[in-house]
This record gives C-alpha cells, sequence and structure tokens, in this order.
C-alpha cells in the first residue's frame, strides 16, 4: 500500500476539468487505491458487506450524479429527466420483479432513510410500536431510544428466549396484547435463524397492527426463494441494497399498492429532497444481475459456506449462539462467561490478521456493546470471491487459531500467510487493482 503524501493545493494547473482523480487529488487517488487493494488482500467476512460487480461501479460513477430530478417519474420537479425516468422504472420494475411486489420505492438513500418514510406512512408521532430489541439482533431503527425510532414513538421490545437463543413466538404473541402496538416491526441485523414471518403476520392481525418486516440482511436469499418472503404477510417490507442483494449502498421499500401514494410522498419530499440517480442506476443494474439464474445459486453457496464455516468453527470448539445458522451470518460467542476473550479483542486481533468481522453483543450480553462478547461473520463477501466450502473449511481454522492465541505473534503471522495464499487465489476487481 501507499501513503498520500500531495495535498492537492499544491497543485496549481487551472486546467484540471478534464484531468484524471490521480492528476486533480493525489491524495484520494491513492485513498481508493489502497482501499481497492485492502478489499482485495484481506478476508471480508462483516455479514453486511459485499462486492459489486464492474458494471454496478461504472453505473454508480456515472454522470448521473450530476442530475436533480425531485419527483418520480413521468412527474419531475425539473426538465432534463427524460434518461433518470428510464432508469428509475427500470429500477422499480426489476424490484417489483423480483420480489413479487406490488409497489416499489426505489430513491431511498439508505436502510434507515427507507425505513423512516415507512413509520411516517403507517403510523402517528407517540403511536405505540413493538420491535426486535438491537441487543437481541434488532435493529436501531426498530425502537432504539438513541434513534428517531425510539424516541418519536412509544416503544416495546421482543426478543429471543433465553433457552433457545430463537426469537420466541409465543412470549411475542403475549407482549403484541400486552402493548397492542399499531406497528409490529421485524426483520434484523444479527438474527442467524430463519424468521417467521408468516407467524409474525398473524399476531400482527390479531391486536390489529400493521405488520413492518426489515429484511435487509437476508434480501438476496429472500429474492432467490431461499428464505421465506415477507410479503404476502407484511403491509411494509424494506431493504439495504448493499448487503446480501449485491447493489450499492441504498434503501429500497416495497408494499402493496394500497400504501404506495403514502409511501412514495413520506419518501419525498417527507424525508428526502432529491434523489440519487446514479445510485438509482446501480441498482437497477443490481436487480438486473439479481434477476438471472446464478444469482440463485450465489445466494445457495451463501448459505451452505455459511454452514460449512458454522460447523468448522464448533469443531474447533467455539460456542454458536443458537446452536448454527439458517442464513449467511452466524454469531460466535467469543466471551465463554469470562473464560475466552472480548469482542473487542477478538475483532482487532482477526484485523491485524487480515480477516475482517465486527464485534457484536449476543443475547443477553455481560459486556457493553463497545465491547461485546461476540462476533458476527458471514458470508456473502467471501461467497462473490468464488469461494466454497473447502475455503469456509480453511477460513474457520484460521479464525479459530486466532482466537484461541489473540496475543500470539507467531500465529498473526501464520494466519496472515493463510490469508494471502487464499486472497492469491480468489483474486477480486482485477481490472481495478493498479497498487
Ligand atoms: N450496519 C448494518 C449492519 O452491519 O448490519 C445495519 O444497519
Amino acid at each position: 500500500m501507499t501513503t498520500p503524501t500531495q495535498n492537492p493545493t499544491e497543485k496549481t494547473s487551472t486546467d484540471s476539468r478534464n484531468a484524471s482523480l490521480v492528476e486533480v487529488d493525489p491524495v484520494i487517488a491513492r485513498a481508493i487505491d489502497n482501499e481497492v487493494a485492502r478489499q482485495a488482500n484481506g478476508l471480508e467476512l462483516i455479514a453486511s458487506e459485499n462486492f459489486v460487480s464492474e458494471a454496478v461501479l461504472e453505473a454508480a460513477g456515472s454522470v448521473f450524479t450530476n442530475k436533480y430530478a425531485e419527483g418520480y417519474p413521468g412527474k419531475r420537479y425539473y426538465g432534463g429527466c427524460e434518461w433518470t425516468d428510464v432508469v428509475e422504472q427500470t429500477a422499480i420494475d426489476r424490484a417489483k420483479e423480483l420480489f413479487g411486489a406490488e409497489h416499489a420505492n426505489v430513491q431511498p438513500h439508505s436502510g434507515a432513510q427507507a425505513n423512516m418514510a415507512v413509520y411516517l406512512a403507517a403510523i402517528q408521532y407517540g403511536d405505540q410500536i413493538l420491535g426486535m430489541s438491537l441487543a437481541h439482533g434488532g435493529h436501531l431503527t426498530h425502537g432504539h431510544p438513541m434513534n428517531f425510532s425510539g424516541f418519536s414513538y412509544k416503544v416495546a421490545d421482543y426478543g429471543v428466549s433465553r433457552e433457545t437463543e430463537q426469537i420466541d413466538y409465543d412470549e411475542l404473541q403475549r407482549l403484541a396484547e400486552e402493548h397492542r402496538p399499531k406497528l409490529l416491526v421485524c426483520g434484523a441485523s444479527a438474527y442467524p435463524r430463519t424468521i417467521d414471518f408468516e407467524r409474525i403476520g398473524k399476531i400482527a392481525r390479531s391486536v390489529g397492527a400493521r405488520m413492518f418486516a426489515d429484511i435487509a440482511h437476508i434480501a438476496g436469499p429472500i429474492a432467490a426463494g431461499l428464505h421465506p418472503s415477507p410479503l404476502p404477510h407484511a403491509d411494509y417490507v424494506t431493504t439495504t441494497t448493499h448487503k446480501t442483494l449485491r447493489g450499492p449502498r441504498g434503501g429500497l421499500i416495497l408494499c402493496k399498492e394500497e400504501h404506495a401514494k403514502a409511501i412514495n410522498s413520506k419518501v419525498f419530499p417527507g424525508v428526502q429532497g432529491g434523489p440519487l440517480v446514479h445510485i438509482i442506476a446501480a441498482k437497477a443494474v443490481a436487480f438486473g444481475e439479481a434477476l438471472r439464474e446464478d444469482f440463485k445459486e450465489y445466494q445457495r453457496q451463501i448459505l451452505k459456506n455459511a454452514k460449512a464455516l458454522a460447523n468448522e468453527l464448533q469443531e474447533q470448539g467455539l460456542r454458536l449462539v443458537s446452536g448454527g445458522t439458517d442464513n449467511h451470518l452466524m454469531l460466535v460467542d467469543v466471551w465463554l462467561d469470562g473464560k475466552g476473550v472480548t469482542g473487542k479483542d477478538a475483532e482487532k486481533a482477526l484485523e491485524a490478521a487480515s480477516i475482517t468481522v465486527n464485534k457484536n453483543t449476543i443475547p443477553f450480553d455481560q459486556n457493553k456493546p463497545f465491547v461485546a462478547s461476540g462476533l458476527r461473520i458471514g458470508t456473502p463477501a467471501v461467497t462473490t470471491r468464488g469461494m466454497k466450502e473447502p475455503e469456509m473449511r480453511e477460513i474457520g481454522r484460521l479464525i479459530a487459531e486466532v482466537i484461541h492465541a489473540p496475543e500470539s505473534e507467531e500465529v498473526r503471522n501464520k494466519v496472515k500467510q493463510g490469508v494471502a495464499d487464499l486472497t492469491e487465489r480468489f483474486p477480486l476487481y482485477q481490472k481495478r487493482l493498479k497498487v
């Protein structure tokens, strides 16, 4: 990797409009090159990250970044939107086809903004909601007190059972009857098991609540038919587009036609101004890729890889929350009631060995969130590189070696070499790797 040295202000050229990035701004150009190298030379196991295709990158870097387009296809507040309309309508049509949805809004800049638009469309300030606790695998936007969803609404939360570490649907029914929410929020960012959306839909209807499913993590398997879809049961479904769906960083809302008008008006002008048309173009490309047969095979492999990695970690003596995984991620209990290491130390030790994961609380955690007792590990990104079950077993052994000896330099160097061998065999972004 190289170190940025030159400040762009040192450049005197007055004709930089057509110059390349490295000429105009070597600091940023080098940071980008170094990030390409970091992504290519490390093992990316953060469950919410992935590697988009070169085609998605090209669309995201296109001249559509120049365009203002408040409104929706055919109804804009600015002129010159004819090609923007092609882009947005294509993204909408593909998203609807991919998920079997009646309506899609492809404008949310992020998952959090998609979720905000749903709350605004579905309920009033101060209304009761019931969402999965962040500490048990939910998400900040499902009612956490530090988030708008927590301080704008009355929140009750549900979680997993202490015995099974899986969602306790009977307890969820009981909580729904006790709190009578207007909106029942489901979906998770750190839950390794299949979510029973049909059951949650029944619970919501039994108390007269609307159902909102945030499928950010499992959108890919759902699109591929490998996880039950919430669409037949939920009033509103949101997702990010950059996790298992392997698109650009952004959000998406799906809903029934009856909610379309409210959702559209809450996204714009309710929450956002001008849409990011370059990102919508990249979403359209990613949805197009996801409609292809090889995307289904990719999703199948993510799940097979997660099972193989989970088995290997267990064979290496590590405890998995809930005893395993049904999806693309697993939660590893590295703290083991004080006999192991903290999630924070495990994350740091793995990073030093070129393996990127994130520390994560485990249900009923004894440590604070910034320290945490667990690691969240996911297979979407390494699967994109083409790795399969044998590589997962190798990765499981590498991870376990580091966790069992987080201070050992000898282990770190050995594991780093193992990572280098793997990443060389499964190259990434060959056209872009210039350093
Ligand atoms: N930050 C995302 C994740 O890592 O799951 C959730 O928003």
